[in-house]
Parts: structure tokens; sequence; C-alpha cells
């Protein structure tokens, strides 16, 4: 425990707060906390040193997400659209009451004229939804329960789904010795902790970092070495490499023969498109004695890991790159083993309620997404959602539950995702905060944060485990948790008896009831964690062939090329639009949570555009200007970072702030810039995967 830790600890506890054991949910990797209370406020709040996540730290963001418990601008009731749709909402407060009787009819009557499949619902992998699953899928009958997946890193989730049969496999860093980051900034976008804390502890031990990022990221300013490549282009390189390796005979054969299916025909194939390291150099910018060395540096230092987040994922050929990145490790035998790319357990963690069969609805339609002709999109293809709501197309999509993700902002086109809210019969949205999803809705319903309500989730870590939310603080205002708001609901549509629990305590003990851990161990602890297994692989995978898929069976019976390919993206620069638009976080938000947060807020206020020096001498660009960037379908004005670190042709955007954020609160309110109507509603063809990067603009000083 460090000196900075010990010290408050002894504060709080002199002061007599209570301690609880909970979790962070400011971003998705949700690492175990210790909540400080004293006379019902949280007082201070830090990571739990036991948890295997975090070891007791937290990053900034997260320290400064007390905030969300007294934020004034919480919602604190239940309101109701008083004005037409298609304008900006007004609100009257209503009753809890009033608020599930109003949702109740809608979906009786959705339900009676288009069915309960046009009611679907997308949420940010909260695991409460599970309550809405259980009113909306389970009872009601819509297949359609979605998350914003699609938004994040689907692409990531295609390629890991269709090579290993695992949705999230994690990173064993801290036991690696050559790493390849393909446009995942870990150190900036920061994902959990003790990965982070394992690449840079494995680095002072030897280990090599690349990062292949257009943009000199956090992460690339650590690595040994920077490859900056041309945006999109993640495919070319990534086959060049896997064409090397597999030329020079560097690959594990024995690996490869024992747990790889397709490995042969993907040399031929390789060998056949001509994807050599001169094809790729003129593509990816990245010349071919670099490709060269690194292929052979990446097949001769084990343990390795090459791996993607969203980086290759935001263009219409993301599929494929993603899937030659993590060929490269199955090629070298560098999956599931120590140091690799680990396909973790998942905890035995249960469906709170016990909804009888005879109960349940059985959905009459396939799912969006299939019926759209995604089969392989491991969840929705947001930007089609609206398609389905204005053209009917595939069907008539009529009543939306948005519970804690913020489309109207998130999604690509915002236009056409503002157009879609216009025209549901039923918008529902579930938040913590009035966000500019919710001002297009019918009824904002206020939720509960993590520092009021109870969850159990899946712990991002190595191992299996569980870790356990707890209410730390009363609910604010009026708000509910969202076992109490979809209990409201069920019990006007005359489905309350299946949510019949007193106390989270006993869901709680129902979902855990197959770990090997009590509820009281659980709530003292915060956490149950199994130590991480490795080389799993000949159990089989979740595959057809119960191997890792280079050949992908489940490619081959969608129609698609089973094995990887090069494809040129959608949108390229041109002469009226010079210049290639990519996305990156902020270190010090997270997406649109934490802008009403004044901590954050007074170290980074707002967002701003990264742009090369020689591109910025073209358009008359000064560092710390404001600047408008305009597409063929859209402007924002925001303030222009002139850099060395980013390659010539693109412009990189922080996302995060901006569009006015007129709705968040006072705090958030006209600061930055938002980028998501400069683009259309490009989807990637296979995974169905938002590309925000398939947008080509000109940059002008303001
Ligand atoms: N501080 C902070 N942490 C966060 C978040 C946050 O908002 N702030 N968000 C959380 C969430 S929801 C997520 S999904 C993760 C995201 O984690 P990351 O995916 O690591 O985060 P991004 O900043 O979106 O990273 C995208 C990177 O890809 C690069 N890139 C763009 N185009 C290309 C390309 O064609 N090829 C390659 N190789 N790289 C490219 C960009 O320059 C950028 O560095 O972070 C999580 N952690
Ligand atoms: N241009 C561009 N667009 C992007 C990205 C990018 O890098 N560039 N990043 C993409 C990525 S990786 C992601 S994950 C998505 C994220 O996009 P979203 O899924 O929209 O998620 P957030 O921005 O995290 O905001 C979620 C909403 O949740 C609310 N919220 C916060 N805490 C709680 C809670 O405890 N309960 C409830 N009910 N609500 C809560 C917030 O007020 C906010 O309205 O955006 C994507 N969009
Ligand atoms: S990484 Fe995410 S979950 Fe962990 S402390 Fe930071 S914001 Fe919270
Ligand atoms: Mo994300």
């Amino acid at each position: 425990m460090t000196r900075q830790i010990q010290l408050a600890d002894r504060i709080a506890k002199i002061k007599g707060a209570e301690v609880i054991k909970s979790f962070c949910y400011t971003c998705p990797w949700t690492c175990p906390t210790e909540v400080y209370v004293r006379d019902g406020k949280v007082v201070y709040h830090k990571g739990n040193a036991e948890a295997p996540n975090n070891i007791g730290s937290r990053c900034a963001k997260g320290m400064a997400s007390w905030w969300m418990s007294q934020d004034p601008d919480r919602l604190k009731h239940p309101m109701l659209r008083t004005n037409a749709k298609g304008q900006r909402g007004e609100f009257k407060r209503i009753s809890w009451d009033e608020a599930f009787t109003f949702i109740a009819d809608k979906l009786k009557l959705i339900a009676e004229k288009w069915g309960p499949e046009a009611v679907a619902l997308t949420c940010h992998h909260d695991p409460n939804t599970v309550f809405y699953h259980h009113l909306l899928r389970d009872l009601y009958g819509s297949p359609n329960m979605y998350t914003h997946t699609s938004g994040c890193e689907q692409d990531r989730r295609a390629a890991c789904l269709n090579l290993f049969g695992h949705v999230f496999p994690m990173h064993d860093f801290a036991n690696s010795k050559y790493v390849i980051l393909w446009g995942m900034n870990m150190l900036g976008a920061n994902q959990g902790l003790f990965e982070s804390r394992g690449l840079l502890e494995a680095k002072m031990r030897g280990c090599k970092l690349v990062v292949i990022d257009p943009a000199f990221t956090e992460t690339a300013q650590k690595a040994d070495e920077w490859l900056p490549i041309k945006p999109g282009t993640d495919g070319a390189l990534a086959l060049a490499m896997c064409q090397v390796i597999i030329d020079d005979g560097l690959q594990d054969k024995d690996f490869t023969d024992r747990y790889c299916e397709g490995f042969d025909g993907f040399g031929a194939h390789l060998d056949q498109k001509g994807y050599t390291p001169e094809w790729a150099a003129e593509i990816c910018g990245i010349d071919a004695a670099t490709i060269r060395r690194i292929a052979r540096e990446f097949a001769t230092t084990k343990p390795a890991i090459s791996t993607i987040f969203k980086g290759s994922g935001y263009y219409t050929n993301g599929h494929d790159a993603g899937r030659a990145c993590y060929i490269l490790d199955a090629i070298t035998g560098q999956v599931d083993g120590v140091g690799n790319l680990l396909l973790k357990d998942w905890a035995a963690v249960g469906a709170p309620l016990n909804i009888p069969k005879k109960a349940m609805r059985k959905p009459k339609k396939e799912p969006l997404h299939i019926a759209m002709g995604y089969p392989l999109a491991p969840d929705l293809p947001n930007a089609r959602l609206p398609d389905a709501v204005i053209e009917g197309d595939p069907y008539p999509v009529k009543g939306l539950f948005v519970q804690a993700t913020n489309p109207v902002m998130s999604d690509p086109n915002r236009d056409r995702v503002m157009e879609m809210f216009a025209k549901l019969e039923l918008s529902v949205c579930c938040d913590v905060l009035m966000s500019e999803t919710a001002l297009e809705c019918d009824i904002v319903l206020p939720e509960t944060s993590f520092f009021e309500h109870a969850e159990i989730r899946q712990g991002l870590w190595l191992g299996a485990q569980a870790i356990l939310c707890q209410p730390a603080i009363a609910p604010v205002g009026e708000s509910k948790p969202p076992y109490d708001i979809a209990k409201g609901i069920a019990a006007q549509m005359g489905w309350g008896k299946h949510f019949d629990f007193e106390s989270w305590e006993d869901w709680a003990a129902t979902m855990i009831a197959d770990l090997p851990v009590g509820l009281d161990e659980l709530k003292e602890k915060g956490f149950w964690a199994a130590a991480p297994v490795y080389d799993k692989l000949g159990n089989g995978l979740e595959t057809k062939s119960g191997k890792i898929e280079i050949f992908s069976h489940a490619y081959a019976d969608a129609g698609f090329n089973p094995y990887p390919d090069f494809v040129q993206r959608t949108v390229i620069p041109d002469d009226d639009y010079p210049l290639q638009v990519t996305h990156a976080k902020l270190s010090m938000h997270c997406n649109l949570v934490t802008q009403n947060n004044p901590l954050l807020m007074e170290i980074c206020s707002e967002n701003w555009v990264e742009i090369n020096s020689a591109d910025a001498r073209i358009y008359g660009i000064e560092d710390d200007m404001m600047v408008i960037i305009e597409s063929p379908k859209d402007s924002i004005t925001i303030r222009a970072k002139v850099v060395e670190g980013l390659i010539p042709g693109a412009v990189s955007i922080r996302h995060g702030h901006g569009f006015g954020h007129w709705a968040m609160g006072r705090i958030a309110k006209g600061k930055g810039a938002h980028s998501n109507n400069l683009m259309d509603s490009h989807t990637n063809p296979v995974t169905g995967a938002n590309c925000y990067n398939e947008c080509k603009v000109r940059v002008q000083p303001a």
C-alpha cells in the first residue's frame, strides 16, 4: 500500500466514514472501488486495493467521479414531454405512477398494431439492463435487446468471435516481451488499470512496444517504435506481415497444426493476392523494410501480443483489418498462453429473475441485425436503426428504450438520429442527466447512479471475476434503480408477480447462486476472482471447427470471403475535401459522461482537433486558433492544436465535448465541439460497426 493510500485511509477512518466496497462505472472497465460515506454523502473513494484489476489505483476520471453522486444537474423526477417532437423537448414533472402507466399503455398499443418486435432497447452494457431485458424480451416478446457496441469496439468483437469464439479477450501484457498495439491508445483512453500497469512494468523489464497509429498518442509516446500508418490501411500492413512470417517459415507449425483452421490455405491466399510488403508499403505508408523487420521481430520474440481496439475499426474495411491483426497472434502461436492475448474465463453470473417458461413470449420475427442483413454483427448496426424507424426497413420499429447511452451525440449522422427520434411512437430515456438524447424523447426516467444502486457484473480481469456495486448513498431525488423501474412498468402490464424481490440482496443472491462465494463475502470484499487460466485451446473453442478460424466458417456460411482481404475504405479525401478525419479519446474525460464534472473540466474544458504542422501551413492554421472543419455534410468550429505527431493529410478530433452540450448541465454547456454530424451513416458491411472515420473535410481559420 502506498503512503498516500495509507494516509487517505487514516483520514477517512478518523473522520468516521463507512467504507463500502463497490465499483466505478464512469467507463465500461468498472474498476472495483471503496466508497467512503459519511452523513449520507460520498466523502472519498479509491480503488479497491485487494482487487487484481486496479490494485488500489484509479484513473483521473474515476477519481473525480464522486461528483456524480451530488451533481446538482442530476435528473430528479420522471419527466414527460409537453411539446411536439422534432423540436427541442420541453418537459413537465410527473409521478412515477403516471410514467409507468404512460409507458405501459404505449407498449400495449405498439404490440397490438405492429407486434412486440417493434420495440427495441439500446444501452451501454449496463448489467442492470437485464431487468429491462426480462421485461421487454422475456415478457413482452421483443428480440431486439441491444447495446451501443456498434459505436464502440464492434469490429474487435466480431474479429475475436469469428477467430477465437471469444467476445472479449484480455491482454496478459505484464508477461509479454513484444507488444504491437494497432490504434489502441490504452495509456490515454485507459481501459481499467492493470493492463496499462502491466504493459509499463513489462516495458521496464525489456518488452518492446510498437504502436501503429496515425497519431503520436499518449501510448505512442511511451513506445519503442511508433509507426504512423495511413488511416484505414491496417489490413494491408497486417496481411503483408503475415506473408513475411509465412514466407520466412517463422510460423509456429505445431500450434497451427493443432489449433488453427485453414492455415495452409491462408498462405496460398496471401500469395495469390500478392500481399507483399512492397504492395502494403504503397498503401499504408510504412516502408517494406520496416514491415519485414517488425514482422520478423514479432514472430521471433515470445511471448507476444498483437491487438487492436477501435482505431482500425472505424472504417468500412475494419472487419478484415481486425482479423488480420489477430491472425498474427494465431500463426505465431501467441494465443491464450502466458504473456499473450488471453481468452479469459467468465464468472458464472446468472439471471436475477426466474421467469417461468410458460410466461415467456417467443419472438415472432428475427432480431433486427439479422433482418437487416448483418448475421455476423455481434450487436445492432446502430447507424441502420433510423432506417427501421423512419422507413420501416427491414421492419417497423416504433418504440425505443435508451438506457445509459446517448445516441444523438454518440452515433454518426446526428441529423438522421434526431429524425429517428421524431418518428418514434414511444421513446423512453433512462439516464442520470438530461442528455441530448433525453431531450428528443417522450419520457425521461431518472435512474440511480452507481453510487446509489446495486449491480453485479463480470469483471474485466484476466481470470473469471464477478464484481459487486453496492448502494452507498440514498437515491438522488426520486431516481430509481433499473429493477424498480422495470418492476413498475411490469406491474402496469400485469406482470408484477415476476418482479417479486423486496431488496436488491434477494435478486443478487439469485444471480450468484452458482459462484463459489456467498453474498455476505461478496459484500465484504466487493469482488470474487479466480486465477487466470492459460492454455485452454485444447478444450476446443466456440467456433464452428472448435479451432482458431483463420479460415472463417462463419464468414463462408454468411457468403463472405473466409480469409481476410484488403479492400479500400469508402470515403477518400479529394481536392475539395483534402483531409481525412480520425478520432481519439481525451485522457481526462470519458466519452460524454464527464463533461459536467467541474474537476475534470478545470483540467480539460474543451476538446480540440490536431493537425500536422505541414498541413497547418498549407491551410493557414496556427496553434490554439479556432478553426472551421467542414465536410460535405456539416461544419464545426473547434480549437486547433498544431502538432508534429500526426500523419499529414489527416486531422485527429478528440472526442467528448461539444454539440453545444445544450443538455447535460450547466458546466458542460457550450464547451467544445462535436463531430458526429460531419459524417454520414457509414456502416461496416460485415460487423455493422459505425464508421466514424469515413469522413473527409477541409479546414480554415474561423
Ligand atoms: N480517458 C478515457 N478513457 C477511455 C475512454 C474515454 O473516453 N476517455 N473511453 C473508453 C471506451 S468506451 C473505449 S471503447 C476505449 C477506447 O479505447 P481506444 O480504442 O484505445 O481509444 P481511442 O482514443 O478511440 O483510440 C483510437 C485510436 O485509433 C487511432 N486510429 C485512427 N485511425 C486509425 C487507423 O486507421 N489505424 C490505426 N492503427 N489507428 C487508427 C487514433 O489515432 C486513436 O489513437 O477507451 C475507454 N477508455
Ligand atoms: N466521433 C466519435 N464518436 C464516438 C466515439 C469516438 O471516439 N468518436 N466513441 C464511441 C465509443 S467507443 C463509445 S463507447 C460510444 C459511447 O457512447 P454512449 O453509449 O452514448 O456512451 P456515453 O458517451 O458514455 O454516454 C452515456 C450516457 O449515459 C449517461 N450515464 C452515465 N452514467 C449513467 C448511469 O449510471 N446510469 C444511466 N442510466 N445513465 C448514465 C450519461 O449521462 C450519457 O447520457 O461513443 C462512440 N462515439
Ligand atoms: S478506468 Fe474506468 S472504471 Fe476504472 S477508475 Fe477509470 S473511469 Fe473508473
Ligand atoms: Mo467504447
